[in-house]
């Protein structure tokens, strides 16, 4: 059998970092790790190919090369994978299709042969013995959510390593926190499942063993989700990377609350983090108390991104607008906190009710939901009917989004940054932007020649090498990084 691997495209957002990325002269930043998962369940005797379309086109010889095709999505690439469906049914194709998108949908499910809801470790494998046996179903979806040992290592090799800018791996899945917008507690769970040490340590070899140096993105809804098990794992994978010559740099995500132990930072620190995404939300109690995030209301969150920034990790932060309990001057209080907490990646979006949350049941309760959300929490869109008149969160957020991107706000923040987050000794910059002359000059000829805010760059790039010349590769990826959000805070206001 011929399998073949298909992640629809994405459009422009937070994360796709489009604008960014040529000046690596990559096309996508992560390789889509539900398919490398899903092929690594396939028989061995199947042959597999992997097409990202953020990648590449998908081309009709593609889809005749196949047999079976096998598709993932979250909701913002649902457009996407209904015209890849539509593409390859059309050519008489069996079409698998599996992934968030499909798990969480609410409105009509793409016209595939095959749907498969959650998880896939146990499902996929009785798939096939059906398929053998001419039996296949229409839907598959497992009655318990399967534990970790049930993954195998992805086929990291399926992707092509020069296309993406990092890879990555899971460690777990699932968070034991219930904040009432998150998707993720309602899919994955609350008990967070791990790897065990020898799992993970396998797959972070499959990958150095591939070829693969830089850059990888621990992909956990909440990293720290268990701690018991993470504080195990941490010392041996520090271990790991000394024994092979520190090849990653790792960065993932996790909850706040990672700021209230020093012990677990320091570990993070050894074994080689140096990003972190953390959920901050919004500065207002009432706002956090709102969304059940109580997590954030333990102490001062500005105190929390300092500790964590005072480890070496870059913070990177996700905030919301249009809870219910937002004040009238929410708009100057989310700028000033990002401002205060140097958090140059600030991710701000509209709150958005996810199909089948506890926001979700919450709004529909109340008479408040417009629709299924388009998944993409920094479009100008609202699915449901705000406390605050709708005109005027939406005008502040884009005015928001503006502002805290603006040239001379973003570089302010970045050179805080540069300066709280300290230099992690002599880790090798393997794919950083500096290691290619060719991405530095790049980077010089689009932001200190051609674009309009020049002035702004070249003022940064002089008080960066001035006060932080250790740290230049950071300070032109950050310039890169802030290019693309001033380019989507652009777009955003269209
Ligand atoms: C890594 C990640 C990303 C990466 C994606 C990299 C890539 N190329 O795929 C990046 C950082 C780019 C990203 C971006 C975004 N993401 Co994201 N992301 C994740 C995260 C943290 C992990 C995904 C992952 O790799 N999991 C590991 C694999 C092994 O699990 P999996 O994909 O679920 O696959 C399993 C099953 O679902 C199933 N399966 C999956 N596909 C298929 C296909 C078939 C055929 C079958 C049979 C089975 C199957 O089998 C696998 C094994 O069990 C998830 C959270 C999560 N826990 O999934 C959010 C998540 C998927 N992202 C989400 C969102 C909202 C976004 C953004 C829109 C955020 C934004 N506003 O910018 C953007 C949009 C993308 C973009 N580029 O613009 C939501 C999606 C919600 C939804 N219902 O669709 C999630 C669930 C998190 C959340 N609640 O916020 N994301
Ligand atoms: S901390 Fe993050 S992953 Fe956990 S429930 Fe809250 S939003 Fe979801």
């Amino acid at each position: 059998m011929k399998a073949l691997l298909i992640n629809p495209e994405f459009p422009d957002t937070y994360w796709s970092f489009r604008h960014a990325l040529p000046f690596e002269g990559k096309r996508a930043a992560f390789p889509p790790l539900g398919l490398l998962t899903v092929s690594a369940l396939l028989p061995r005797s199947w042959q597999r190919r992997l097409l990202d379309l953020n990648v590449r086109p998908l081309k009709a010889d593609d889809i005749k090369w196949a047999d079976i095709i096998f598709a993932t999505a979250m909701l913002i690439q649902k457009e996407s994978l209904r015209r890849v469906v539509e593409r390859c049914k059309a050519m008489g194709k069996r079409v698998v299709v599996g992934g968030p998108y499909v798990t969480t949908t609410i409105e009509s499910l793409p016209a595939a042969d095959h749907i498969f809801l959650g998880e896939a470790e146990t499902t996929l494998p009785q798939f096939l013995q059906d398929l053998e046996r001419g039996a296949a179903r229409r839907f598959y979806q497992a009655e318990e959510r399967p534990p970790l040992s049930a993954t195998p290592i992805p086929d990291f090799r399926l992707a092509d390593f020069k296309r993406y800018s990092a890879m990555s791996v899971q460690y777990s899945r699932g968070c034991p926190f219930q904040c009432e917008f998150c998707d993720i507690i309602e899919i994955y769970g609350r008990s967070p499942r791990t790897k065990s040490n020898q799992q993970i340590l396998a797959e972070l070899d499959a990958l150095r063993t591939a070829g693969w140096r830089g850059s990888v993105f621990i992909v956990d809804d909440n990293f720290i989700g268990n701690k018991r098990n993470v504080k195990r794992l941490l010392p041996e994978l520090a271990e790991w990377q000394e024994r092979h010559k520190r090849p990653f740099t790792l960065l993932t995500e996790a909850s706040i609350n990672l700021a209230e132990d020093n012990a677990l930072l320091d570990l993070m620190r050894r074994a080689g983090f140096r990003r972190v995404f953390v959920g901050i939300e919004t500065p207002v109690e009432e706002s956090l108390k709102e969304a059940h995030k109580t997590q954030n209301t333990r102490r001062s969150l500005l105190d929390s991104v300092r500790t964590i920034q005072s480890y070496g990790m870059e913070v990177m932060a996700g905030f919301i607008l249009g809870f219910d309990n937002d004040p009238e001057d929410i708009f100057e209080r989310q700028i000033n906190f990002i401002r205060e907490s140097a958090i140059p990646l600030a991710m701000v979006g509209l709150l958005t009710a996810l199909p089948d949350t506890q926001l979700w049941r919450r709004l529909k309760q109340e008479g408040r939901l417009l629709g299924e959300s388009a998944g993409n929490n920094t479009s100008s869109t609202l699915n449901f009917m705000p406390k605050m008149e709708p005109a005027r969160l939406v005008e502040g957020y884009q005015s928001l989004v503006r502002t805290i991107y603006s040239s001379g706000e973003y570089y302010q923040r970045a050179l805080e940054c540069l300066r709280r987050v300290p230099q992690a000794g002599d880790w090798p910059q393997h794919g950083s932007l500096i290691s290619s002359l060719a991405a530095l000059a790049r980077i010089a000829l689009k932001l200190g020649v051609f674009d309009g805010e020049r002035g702004e760059f070249w003022r940064f790039l002089n008080r960066a090498v001035r006060e932080h010349r250790e740290k230049f590769a950071e300070a032109m990826r950050l310039a890169a990084m802030g290019y693309h959000f001033r380019k989507l805070s652009e777009a955003s206001s269209e």
